[in-house]
């Protein structure tokens, strides 16, 4: 039992080191060009924050769906005549911290930073079932992730 299994063993290991030795240099020479070119075609301009802008309607926002880079700043903007209406977060990503505009009718701005990447889903606390929107903000840049 004993004597039968060690000759086997050392062949295997000294396959596995030749077909290592063979492969690794192609394998690793392959996988730094596919990465290097995945990282330039898939994720392309995804640093710098962005400034948006939210037109509040009644009863809408607009755009209702934003999609903007990791640290971006919107800003919801009032019309000059209009119903109330604020700006609510009713879910975020985990850690994003809650927050809520004032209520106002006309001639106003609210500005929010989004630091935590995610899906936001926001409302109007006056128009709870209709007045919605949601901002995905993307992930931070790979260079600048810890
Ligand atoms: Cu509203």
């Amino acid at each position: 039992m004993i004597s039968r299994p060690r000759p086997r063993t050392s062949i295997a290991a000294a396959a596995a080191i030749l077909t290592c030795a063979t492969l690794v240099p192609v394998v690793g020479a392959q996988a730094g060009a596919t990465a290097g070119a995945s990282a330039k075609h898939h994720k392309p301009a995804t640093g710098k924050p962005q400034k948006r802008t939210v037109k509040i309607g009644d009863n809408y926002y607009s755009p209702s769906k934003l999609t903007v880079n990791y640290g971006s700043t919107v800003t919801w903007k009032w019309p000059s005549v209009g119903d109330t209406h604020d700006v609510a977060l009713r879910k975020g990503p985990k850690g994003a911290r809650k927050f809520q505009s004032e209520a106002y009718a006309a001639d106003a701005t609210f500005r929010q930073k989004f630091t935590r990447a995610g899906v936001y889903r926001i409302y109007c606390t006056f128009h709870q079932t209709e007045m919605r929107m949601t901002i995905t903000v993307r992930h931070k840049p790979r260079s600048k992730r810890k």
